[in-house]
């Protein structure tokens, strides 16, 4: 059977989808495809990857470019931008393709993409920011957000909901991984802060588990705060709520009681800002009132 696309039967090439990456993130996406019906064909540098999906009928192929040629639409989650941009380098002609990038990278690498694409004579790219682990795809729950043009995301919709909600997020390329990048960032935050929470109570031998029972509410209790704080940021409204003074002393609370556990601190950069805030003269001011100090130039 010839992988190349037909030119003569759409409707089985409707049902075509090819998929570039076999890690963690790539075999739940495939799951997803096969479980809504596609016929998948996949490459992966490793090729072994590949073995539990043959049972499905997928078709593997030897190079990124045969993976392309397969379908009219390409969904690629690999690593890292320059794995992606490896895996393309093989690539000539992409006249006719929609390729769909979910790999995590940051927005000039988006552009990056698309300049590569277009320079094949690809016409079709939209980025992709999966926003669930791979056990949760595919579910009502599971966001993606995509960037690039709505026409050619409205032309995939049926199959990007075969991974869960999809969320649009402008015609400009880079703004899933923009808005990827800042959510990233909200868990890097909590899980510094987790990490730091569990070694200060493992340490003093509070049970982890009992202690995540009491952590769940009161994290869900802190997600409620970020609309008021960001409405203050939005508005340069910075007093009002718990003063940085106050927020100082905590945060030095936290990083002794570790030192007196033996446990290292990891929460440095958060005070470091707060005494620079203070030095100059926000004392009084919110959480909200650290913000610009982040994006003020340097004098
Ligand atoms: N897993 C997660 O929790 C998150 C959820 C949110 C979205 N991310 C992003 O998804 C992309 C893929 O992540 P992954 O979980 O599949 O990652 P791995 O299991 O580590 O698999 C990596 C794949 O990339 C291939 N690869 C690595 N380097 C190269 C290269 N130079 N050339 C070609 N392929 C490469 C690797 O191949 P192999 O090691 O099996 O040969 C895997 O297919 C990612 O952007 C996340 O940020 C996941």
């Amino acid at each position: 059977m010839s992988l190349e696309t037909s030119d003569n039967n759409p409707e089985a090439d409707n049902q075509r989808v090819s998929l570039i990456g076999l890690g963690n993130m790539g075999v739940a996406i495939a799951n997803c495809l096969l479980k809504s019906g596609y016929i998948l064909t996949v490459w992966n540098r490793s090729i072994s990857k590949a073995d539990p999906l043959l049972i499905h009928g997928v078709n593997v192929v030897l190079s990124a470019a045969d993976c392309i040629k397969a379908s009219p639409i390409t969904l690629i989650s690999l690593l890292s931008f320059n794995a992606t941009q490896q895996s393309l380098a093989g690539t000539t002609d992409l006249f006719g393709k929609t390729i769909i990038n979910l790999t995590n990278g940051t927005p000039e690498q988006s552009r990056k993409v698309a300049k590569i694409i277009r320079e094949r004579n690809g016409q079709a790219y939209i980025h992709g920011a999966i926003m669930v682990p791979p056990l949760l795809l595919g579910l009502p729950s599971s966001v993606t957000l995509i960037s690039g043009p709505q026409s050619i995301l409205n032309k995939q919709a049926k199959i990007m909901a075969s991974l869960g909600t999809v969320k649009h997020v402008g015609e400009d390329i880079a703004m899933a991984s923009l808005l990827d990048n800042a959510l990233l960032s909200i868990m890097g935050g909590l899980f510094e802060g987790w990490v730091q929470a569990l070694g200060i109570v493992g340490k003093a031998n509070v049970n982890e588990v009992d202690f995540a029972n009491l952590a769940t509410p009161f994290v869900k209790s802190m997600a409620d705060w970020l609309p008021r704080i960001a409405g203050n940021v939005r508005e340069k409204q910075y007093i009002g709520g718990s003063p940085l003074t106050m927020q100082l002393e905590a945060l030095k609370n936290i990083s002794e009681t570790s030192r007196e556990l033996g446990v290292k601190v990891l929460l440095g950069n958060m005070t470091d800002l707060i005494i620079e805030a203070i030095e100059k003269g926000k004392g009084g001011e919110s959480i909200a009132g650290l913000v610009p100090l982040l994006v003020e130039p340097k004098k």
